[in-house]
């Protein structure tokens, strides 16, 4: 069985600041380029590691040409939710959402809550997700990254659009290194988007830990002009897995897309925001820039009861969708 992974392709319509060429046309070649390989190669399913939409609410006239790359998937594509899919990192606004619209249509399957069980002659497969949550990486349990129960399949696959690491990562970045989840969950292959650098194919002992980084390059880090934008290939036998990386032929040479004249503008930048979480911390020990983040560790401090912080953290998704629908990025 041959099955195709792939993540956080950030569709918009706009051009990303640092991006010199038309950044929808590109990917709009980049995901041609996957549905050939997919026929060439008859991969006989697709996964997807979340963060397909930059923005929930992407405009339907550059959805419109989207749709009818994606449709021509086999379908469906079996993904989980990223961040930027959804309303203020809550997945229950997915109903409001273009994804919402696309699981309505059959073209994707959201995995979270709704495995799978991918079979053909030979074996089963069950594959299992986890959506983007807000506090997926804050959780000491690491539930989310965690998937049980074979359920008598041959393997077990999981798929998950959050912060996995391979090494210990910048303290003020909340993260979840393998290494905490490892003897937990008896998935097989875990699945990862989110991080866009990525890291390919780790096998540790018998479990896989891919994350082939995102299919598009939005800054402007040298580390992203030099990357590759890649996908994965999975084959699966009764008895063996072998992962490849594929680089995509039509991602175009960094130097030739990514812009890196205000660099300084940028540094810039990162000194004022710098001030201002300066002065954030001095409120509290607050180790990151994130709305809700900051009502997390209000609520700890404060002691603040569980369903006035679900409140909270309600009506900022409800304001974050408001927004939405009046700025135009
Ligand atoms: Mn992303």
């Amino acid at each position: 069985m041959k099955v195709l992974f792939f993540t956080d392709t950030h569709i918009r319509g706009t051009n990303p600041r640092s991006r010199l060429d038309v950044f929808q046309d590109t990917l709009y070649n980049k995901l041609n380029e996957i549905l050939n390989f997919i026929k060439e190669n008859k991969v006989n399913y697709v996964i997807f590691g979340g963060d397909l939409l930059d923005r929930p609410d992407v405009s339907l006239s550059v959805m419109q040409r989207f749709i009818y790359l994606l449709n021509q998937f086999p379908k469906p594509i079996y993904m989980v939710l990223g961040n930027h899919d959804i309303y203020g990192q809550n997945p229950n606004t997915v109903n409001r959402t273009i994804i919402g619209i696309l699981e309505t249509l059959g073209i994707v399957h959201i995995l979270d809550n709704n495995h799978v069980i991918l079979e053909d002659e030979e074996m089963k497969i069950k594959v299992t997700g986890a959506n983007y949550y807000y506090d997926i990486d804050v959780d000491i349990n690491k539930e989310k990254y965690i998937s049980k129960n074979k359920d008598g399949c041959d393997y077990l696959i999981h798929v998950v659009h959050g912060m996995l690491m391979e090494k210990s990562f910048i303290k003020e970045v909340p993260h979840t290194l393998i290494d905490d989840i490892f003897s937990m969950t008896e998935a097989d292959i875990t699945l990862c988007g989110h991080y866009h650098t990525g890291y390919g194919a780790l096998k540790i002992n018998d479990k896989y830990f891919v994350n082939p980084g995102a299919l598009v390059r939005i800054n402007n880090s040298l580390s992203e002009i030099k990357r590759s934008p890649s996908f994965a290939v999975i084959n699966l036998e009764k008895n063996n897995i072998e992962i490849s990386i594929e680089k995509l032929k039509t991602a175009p040479e960094g130097e030739l897309v990514i812009d890196r004249s205000f660099v300084k503008e940028q540094a810039q930048r990162e000194v004022i925001l710098n001030k201002i979480i300066q002065s954030v911390n001095s409120y509290g020990e607050f180790e990151m820039l994130s709305i809700n983040q900051i009502v997390e560790e209000i609520a700890r401090k404060e002691a603040i009861p569980d369903e006035i912080k679900k409140e909270a953290l309600d009506r900022l998704s409800r304001a974050h969708l408001l927004l939405s629908n009046e700025v135009v990025d």
